[in-house]
């Protein structure tokens, strides 16, 4: 039977946007109700278990600012945490804030539909159905994933894994044949563990991706009380530059520097930023001269570190380094010096068949017992418009989106009132620290419900004009820089079908300050209570 119930606010999605949301409903004395179709918490973090899942932005800034005793008493181990720490830690705020209970697992949301009539949402599970207020999609960024129509792939065999939804129990590859699709983040970070025990690795490549060494090790103690000592002189630093990183605010040009300098610069770089890298001067991803010396920098320690010169040419990104996300490795391309590594390029040598134990291309076949997809995700809008969402008018979401999402801020969207997004699409999101982003949205968004409580305002919903502005603001934003300038999931180029729009706004400042502004003149570019 349908259970069914009424709450202020549902919250889909119980990763580190769903559980900062709760604690705020809570705190605010708001009724809630968190969905979550994993068993437990931490989204990102509970479904991306592969080998060397680990977070390329120092845990010491990808965490909780909300707290200070937990900021202060939380101890990473690695400057760089691994999932399991990660996740540890989700699970860890979630018990310290005793919100376990209001969030419901293992329950996937089908549909959510605004009632016009009585200005409330019906959200509904296989099993329940919730009347709310407001809807909060706490959904994630990469969290639908793709799952690619390779010609065959119904009929093989063997073990096929997705790293986005990795098994729970511990995945053995010794002595397999294991063969990987795709050289994203995912796979540059398992490819040296997978390597370590399977009998042969064969890499299928698309497109050669840029990655830069993490120098990941234990946490500096002494760093650690550094910043801990300066904690929110720290973040509010960090929250200064474009992305919302320390180490990416740099005012010189690669452009006016001599060739001697910018190797020295960028070999610091290579030797202790990760990420960071793209930092080493300012023009990198705003002039393709400056971009090219650093791309040239990289493909040239790629020809250093791979032996064979064909992988080595296989291995050189072509593109613009950093306008598909910039990949951090520990020994992504000394792994291909092993010899039970090998690295197709399916560019010239294109997958044509899945048979029952093989991967075949144009040219070859390769014996396959296990079959990795690590082709990444519906990025930014898949989770969302996978839900069936139904707004004003009958409208649904997937529709309006199908010539590419459409936002104000990243935080609502014309014709479906009172739904929120964290991070959604037109907001700073992916180009970001995801954690700070994530409170800043979350305070955004429960301001905003406690001042329409205060001001007996039930239902807010964005104007279309308001939407159209931001929306042509994010598309100049962009072409003002180089991130447009390759195909990548920031604009929907990695799925076949999915409209090309370039999706995150580039620059936390400006960004936080417009929502700031918004609130503070009583959320302009936001109706309140429009009748039809
Ligand atoms: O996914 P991706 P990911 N046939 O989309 C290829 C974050 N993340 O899971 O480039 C053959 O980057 C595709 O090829 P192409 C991070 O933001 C963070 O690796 O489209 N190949 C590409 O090589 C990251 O960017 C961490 O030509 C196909 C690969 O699959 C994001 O998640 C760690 C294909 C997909 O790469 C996504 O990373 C891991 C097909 N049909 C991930 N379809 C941190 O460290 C796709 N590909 C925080």
């Amino acid at each position: 039977m349908i259970k069914s119930r009424e709450v202020d606010v549902v919250v889909v999605g119980a990763g580190f946007a769903g559980i900062y949301m709760l604690y705020k409903l809570k705190k605010l004395g708001f009724s809630s109700r968190v969905i979550e179709r994993g068993d437990g918490v931490g989204g990102t973090w509970y479904w991306n278990r592969y080998p060397g899942a680990r977070c390329d932005i120092p845990s010491l800034q990808y965490s909780y600012q909300f707290d200070d005793d937990l900021q202060q008493e939380w101890e990473w181990e690695e400057k760089y945490s691994s999932q399991k720490q990660i996740l540890e830690y989700a699970n860890h705020v979630v018990d310290r804030f005793d919100l376990r209970n209001d969030i419901t697992f293992n329950t996937e949301v089908q549909s959510a539909t605004f009632n016009e009539e009585h200005g409330k949402w019906t959200v509904k599970t296989s099993d329940e159905e919730i009347v709310c207020s407001h809807c909060v999609m706490a959904t994630g960024c990469l969290s639908q994933v793709n799952e690619p129509n390779i010609p065959g792939i119904e009929n093989f065999k063997g073990e096929i894994l997705h790293t986005g939804k990795w098994p729970h129990s511990d995945v053995n590859f010794e002595g397999k044949n294991v063969s990987i699709i795709g050289t994203g983040s995912s796979s540059i970070q398992s490819i040296p563990i997978i390597a370590e025990t399977a009998k042969n690795l064969t890499v299928f490549q698309r497109t050669a991706n840029y990655s830069i060494p993490s120098n990941n090790g234990p946490m500096d103690p002494d760093e650690e009380a550094e910043i801990k000592s300066r904690y929110k002189e720290f973040r509010e630093e960090n929250w200064q530059n474009g992305f919302g990183i320390a180490g990416l605010e740099n005012e010189l040009l690669a452009t006016e520097a001599p060739e001697e300098e910018t190797k020295k610069v960028f070999s610091e770089h290579w030797d202790k930023s990760g990420l960071g890298f793209l930092g080493a001067y300012a023009d990198l991803m705003l002039d393709p001269n400056a971009n090219e010396i650093a791309a040239s920098f990289v493909r040239d320690k790629i020809k250093e570190l791979v032996d064979n010169p064909e992988t080595a040419n296989d291995l050189c990104p072509d593109h613009t380094i950093g306008c598909k996300r910039l990949c951090v490795d520990t020994g992504y391309y000394e792994t291909f010096n092993k010899p039970n590594v090998s690295l197709i390029n399916i560019k010239r040598d294109p997958i044509l068949d899945i048979t029952e134990n093989s991967v075949k291309t144009q040219t070859n076949e390769f014996e396959t017992d296990m079959l990795i997809l690590a082709t990444g995700f519906d990025a930014m809008t898949g989770a969302l418009t996978n839900i069936d969402i139904t707004g004003r008018n009958g409208q649904k979401l997937s529709e309006v989106w199908a010539n590419g999402a459409k936002s104000y801020l990243g935080l609502g969207i014309a014709g479906f009132p009172n739904l929120f997004m964290v991070t959604g699409p037109g907001s700073p999101s992916v180009l970001s620290n995801m954690l700070p982003s994530i409170e800043q949205h979350v305070e955004w968004i429960s301001d905003c419900l406690a001042w329409m409580r205060e001001n007996n305002k039930s239902i807010i919903e964005s104007t279309e004009s308001a939407e159209e502005e931001w929306m042509k603001h994010v598309k100049e934003t962009s072409e003002l820089t180089l991130y447009t300038t390759c195909n990548s999931w920031y604009n929907g180029s990695n799925l076949d079908g999915k409209s090309k729009t370039f999706l995150p706004y580039i620059g936390v400042p400006p960004y936080a300050e417009k929502c700031e502004e918004v609130s503070k003149t009583n959320y302009q570019g936001f109706i309140f209570d429009k009748s039809n």
